[in-house]
């Protein structure tokens, strides 16, 4: 049996992880594996209903140390009922954002101490690491436009957040990369849609390889 591969899509917001996440899936079904398409903050019944309580705009402010232990709420639940079981399985999970975004979003945009968010991590995945992950990478202010357009006005507490935030989470996502530049791929998002397609599928390419290789 082939071992099943954990990929997750990472960027800011507006760089298209959605889009490319149902292309990868599709491209890794038609090359005979089994894939459990998932996102964060979400991929189980509970952590679906911690999603919404994050992105929603309500009376009350979200404290950032909050906002990092209902990210790392809802994923202890994805990691326990769906991730880890699919792997240990040997499927592929292709999953649209992990713990980089915690990172990024909480680290670097909101300033969330680095060492909490490790450990966190660390008692949250007990060992379940991406093996590939995707940063579609372009400026705050492209993303931001897109995102807009597509939202048209209706933003949820992400989206209406300020450039100079995004700027921060895009740097912290590209010192990420550089600090992990073997599962850190660096995909240019500013391109139309086919031609990242076509940047991200080279990459699949070489994990199946990879992959097949490790039987
Ligand atoms: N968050 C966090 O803070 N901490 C965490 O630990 C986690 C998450 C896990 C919800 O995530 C929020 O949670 C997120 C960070 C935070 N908020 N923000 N920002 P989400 O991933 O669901 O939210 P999102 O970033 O808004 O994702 P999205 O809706 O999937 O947007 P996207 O990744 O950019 O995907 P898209 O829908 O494919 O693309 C957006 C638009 O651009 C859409 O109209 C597309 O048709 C268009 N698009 C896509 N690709 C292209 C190209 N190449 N050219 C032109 N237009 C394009």
């Amino acid at each position: 049996m082939i071992p099943g591969r954990f990929i997750t899509l990472e960027g800011i917001e507006g760089a298209g992880k959605s889009t490319q996440a149902r292309l990868v899936a599709q491209w890794l079904r038609s090359a005979g594996f089994t894939v459990h398409s998932t996102r964060e903050p979400g991929g189980t019944a509970l952590a679906e209903r911690l999603r919404r309580v994050v992105l929603e705009r309500g009376e009350e402010d979200i404290l950032p140390v909050t906002e990092t232990l209902l990210m790392f709420a809802a994923r202890a639940q994805h990691v326990a009922h769906l991730i880890r079981p699919a792997l240990q399985r040997g499927e592929w999970v292709v999953c649209d954002r992990f713990t980089d975004a915690t990172r990024a979003y909480q680290g670097g945009g909101r300033g969330v101490d680095a060492a909490l968010i490790d450990s966190l991590a660390g008692a949250v995945q007990a060992g379940v690491q991406p093996d590939c992950t995707l940063l579609l990478d372009l400026p705050a202010a492209i993303g931001l436009a897109r995102a807009h357009a597509r939202s048209g006005g209706s933003a949820d507490r992400f989206e209406a957040e300020t450039l100079a935030f995004f700027e921060r989470v895009r740097e912290s996502y590209l010192a990420i990369a550089r600090g992990d530049p073997r599962r850190v791929r660096l995909i240019d998002a500013s391109a139309a849609v086919q031609t990242v397609q076509a940047r991200i599928e080279v990459v699949l390419g070489e994990l199946v390889h990879e992959a097949r290789a490790s039987r």
